[in-house]
């Protein structure tokens, strides 16, 4: 634990979920990096100890395709936590260089993300929330997770702290039917629709609630049962009033993807059934990653 004094902020990069995220440079060692602030105003009896606890665990998860975490501080009635610093998030590059997204770069990039989630995974700890936005970037092609790790013991809220809406279109379908025990599966889930989102460039289920995602995504792989997800009909907000869709092709430009190993595992990605879809470790040693080349330099776009 250090002090925050060493730490001058220099500009405002982010809101991640829990807090406001700041550019900001230690002054002892001239070093770089993102500064994040949880604010915890509703706790009384100051920052809960299992919170301190946990936010610690973040800091032994040394993997290179996870932002690591350097320090955490305790100030001001907030949570500090001292993070590496990327230049990019990969919602930004989605938006602004939709040219970068090579094959040879989208298969790296899923392979630097599987790999990182399987060694979350193996660590029990899941993300739960992934999206383009807390996946980050460098020019030198390396892709990290960032804003895990907290939902445990901050639970996702509705809303961002800003009140912006918190998007479901990376959430998995068990999660959408109020299941309360999350597997690592979830992840998967996730992972699956931002690869979609990076071969389309348009996000692969864009709902507006969560009965819109929920029908978005049956509409696409049919309305599950027993047959095909066993127990799907006992979970909390299945309905039997839902329609009864066919699973339909999924679109062309993921069908005619010019590697064809990616749509088979994408297929074991894509699977209802959490019990059925392909773990992050199997994941990492499909045919698809057997060409695995290493990364390389991405022109990022320049803010303006
Ligand atoms: C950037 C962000 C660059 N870097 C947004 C951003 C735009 C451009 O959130 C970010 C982070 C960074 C960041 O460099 N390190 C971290 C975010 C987070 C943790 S978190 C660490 O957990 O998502 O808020």
């Amino acid at each position: 634990m250090c002090s925050l004094n060493h730490f001058r902020r220099i500009e405002k990069i982010g809101e991640g979920t829990y807090g406001v995220v700041f550019k900001a440079v230690n002054t002892d060692s001239g070093k770089m990096v993102a500064l994040k602030r949880i604010r915890l105003e509703n706790e009384s009896e100051g920052v809960p100890s299992t919170a301190i606890r946990e936010v610690s665990l973040l800091k032994d998860l040394k993997h290179p395709s996870v932002i690591e975490l350097y320090d955490v501080v305790i100030a001001d009635s907030s949570l500090y936590m001292v993070f590496e610093l990327l230049s990019m998030d990969l919602k930004k590059l989605l938006d602004k260089a939709k040219e970068v997204f090579t094959p040879q770069l989208i298969k790296s990039y899923m392979f630097q993300i599987f790999d990182a989630i399987s060694f979350c995974h193996l660590n029990r700890i899941l993300h739960r929330d992934l999206k383009p936005q807390n996946l980050l970037v460098d020019e030198y092609g390396h892709i990290k997770l960032a804003d895990f790790g907290l939902a445990r013991t901050f639970n996702i809220p509705m809303r961002a702290y800003t009140h912006e809406v918190v998007t479901l279109w990376y959430r998995a379908p068990e999660i959408l039917l109020g299941t309360k025990l999350y597997a690592t599966s979830v992840d998967l889930w996730s992972l699956g629709c931002i690869f979609a989102e990076m071969i389309l460039r348009k996000p692969l289920f864009a709902g507006d609630s969560e009965i819109d995602q929920l029908y978005k995504i049956f509409q696409m792989m049919g309305t599950p049962n027993e047959q095909i997800w066993p127990g799907v009909s006992q979970m909390p907000d299945f309905g039997l009033k839902f329609p009864s869709w066919k699973p339909q092709q999924l679109p062309s430009l993921i069908v005619k993807y010019k590697d064809k190993d990616f749509l088979d595992l994408f297929r074991h990605i894509m699977v209802l059934d959490p019990g059925r879809r392909i773990s992050a470790k199997n994941a990492t040693q499909h045919s698809f990653f057997r060409n695995i080349e290493p990364v390389t330099y991405v022109s990022l776009p320049l803010d303006g």
